[in-house]
């Protein structure tokens, strides 16, 4: 299969325009957008600065005080269930442009992006319906509640591994909030958010309500999102070093911040657990959508009387994994985003070599795959906790296994990190399971799984993987301001 086979996914790329105030605009300058899978130009991205920043803050400060501001709850929760319901209908063509900017399966893109994208507003819709807020009586002397308002104009900073996923997560609740929006999607991934903008004008958001500014981050428009002093918030996700320029550059500002970081997250297989399970979950958790997932499971810690079996069978597995084009059915793993992101990871196995690691399977491109940021899935052993592949963020479908002997020793070495999103535990042991959970310093923990989801339930990072939770009442939170009001009786 491939997509010109298939009618419906006869999709044009999109060049990338601007949306300030519901109208899709220029600028100056553009950039190329690249397909990482065949390295030729998808077609052209606005590169906004200050100036469409600017304009697109001060739509979205205009339409805060607008209609947006008087509509009902119901009317919102309505509007957010026809976006969901525009992205269900478009579901393969923003199936296509995902895959096309990120190189990730389009198999991929649909099950995994472009449903929870759909979903996420579904799921905001409901929510929103049942917000409430505190009241609380002073014996016969005062009554106190609180009103929730808006926080107001909110910045959006995106990363591009799931690129209209995570930019969903966050417009939706925003929206259900009662704030308007001015999003800047990474540069490598723009194109969904383009058809995100369009979708939303069609589903009745008013004009300025959700704006969008594309182009880079250092010295442009992303540092004109975090520097304007008329945004009141920024949602960003991405590295970990990028959350620190974002703090400073915040700072003079004050804005509320909410970040969702890098991880380095261990997967900890104890000799107890059901092999089988853990081979067909690994697989996923160490290479789904090329290993670009914050949660992917990167350090994985086997003990020891297991160790080789699992390396036996995990290694075999990962040998079956079809990488390669995206829009060939059965692909497991496509390309990386860039060539950019491409050397990076390539440059990580070669000093996991100069490390003395094992190389078990994987290490560089798929013979058949002449051009396009391709790289196979790899396994690594052999390497000590002080080694860069075990300590630093790789974000590609590389992964190194370690043994352990006992559960103190894999607890200290999974802790041992200075980022905390994500970890998964295999065990058949109830108790260990709940002893384990409770001492590894993650804000995201599965047990004998791996990225099973509810938006309600909190998710974010402790340590340097992030600050605050989205989800549910946690991303109210965030996209709201308490007031509370005393009235003496
Ligand atoms: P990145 O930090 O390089 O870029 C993310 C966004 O920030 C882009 O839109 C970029 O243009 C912008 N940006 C870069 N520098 C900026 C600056 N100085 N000021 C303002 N904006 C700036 O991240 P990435 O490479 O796009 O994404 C991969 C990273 O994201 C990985 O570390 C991954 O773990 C992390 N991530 C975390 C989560 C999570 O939920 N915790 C989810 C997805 C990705
Ligand atoms: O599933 C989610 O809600 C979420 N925020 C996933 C993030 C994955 C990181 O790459």
């Amino acid at each position: 299969m491939h997509v010109e086979e298939i009618p419906k996914k006869k999709v044009e790329a999109v060049n990338c325009l601007h949306f300030i105030d519901g109208n899709f605009v220029s600028s100056d300058t553009t950039f190329n957008n690249i397909n990482p899978a065949t390295e030729d130009v998808l077609g052209t991205v606005e590169e906004g600065g200050k100036k469409e920043v600017d304009l697109a803050v001060q739509a979205a400060r205009k339409a805060l005080n607008g209609e947006w501001k008087t509509i009902t709850t119901r009317e919102r929760s309505n509007i957010l269930r026809r976006i969901g319901d525009l992205i269900t209908e478009r579901i393969e063509e923003l199936a296509v442009l995902e895959s096309l900017d990120t190189g990730k399966p389009y198999e991929i893109a649909i099950e995994m992006d472009i449903k929870r994208a759909a979903h996420n507003f579904y799921f905001f819709a409901d929510f929103l319906t049942s917000m409430g807020t505190e009241a609380y009586q002073q014996d016969q002397q005062a009554l106190h509640y609180s009103i929730r308002r808006p926080v107001g104009v909110v910045g959006m900073i995106n990363p591009w591994n799931l690129p209209l996923l995570l930019l969903t997560w966050k417009l939706a609740p925003c929206l259900a909030a009662g704030n308007t929006a001015v999003m800047k999607p990474a540069e490598w991934t723009p194109m969904t958010a383009t058809v995100l903008a369009k979708i939303c004008k069609e589903a009745g958001v008013p004009d300025g309500v959700v704006n969008l500014v594309h182009g880079f981050g250092v010295d442009s428009a992303g540092a004109a999102i975090t520097e304007h002093p008329d945004v009141d918030a920024v949602t960003f996700t991405g590295e970990t070093k990028t959350g620190t320029a974002i703090m400073k550059a915040a700072a003079p500002t004050l804005k509320k911040l909410s970040f969702e970081l890098g991880g380095k997250n261990p997967n900890i297989i104890f000799a107890d657990s059901d092999i089988d399970e853990v081979i067909e979950t690994t697989l996923k958790s160490s290479f789904m959508n090329q290993g670009e997932v914050c949660l992917c499971g990167s350090r994985i810690y086997v003990e020891e009387n297991l160790f080789d079996e699992f390396l036996d069978k995990f290694t075999k597995a990962t040998k079956q994994l079809k990488v390669g084009d995206p829009f060939e059915s059965g692909i497991k793993v496509g390309a990386v985003v860039s060539k950019e992101h491409y050397e990076k990871v390539m440059s990580y196995i070669e000093i996991a070599k100069e490390e003395g690691g094992e190389i078990l399977t994987g290490g560089g491109r798929p013979a058949h795959m002449e051009k396009g940021y391709y790289i196979n899935p790899t396994i690594i052993t052999g390497l000590t906790k002080e080694s860069r592949c075990i300590r630093e963020e790789i974000f590609g479908p590389v992964v190194t296994v370690v043994p352990f002997k006992k559960e103190e020793e894999v607890i200290q070495q999974a802790n041992d990190t200075h980022y905390g999103l994500g970890a998964t535990i295999w065990t058949n042991n109830l108790r260990r399971a709940h002893r384990v959970a409770q001492q590894i310093e993650a804000g995201i923990i599965w047990v004998n799984t791996w990225y099973l989801r509810d938006l309600r339930t909190p998710f974010g990072g402790m340590k340097q993987s992030g600050i605050g939770r989205e989800g549910g009442a946690h991303s109210f939170e965030f996209y709201s301001e308490l007031s509370n009001v005393t009235i003496k009786i």
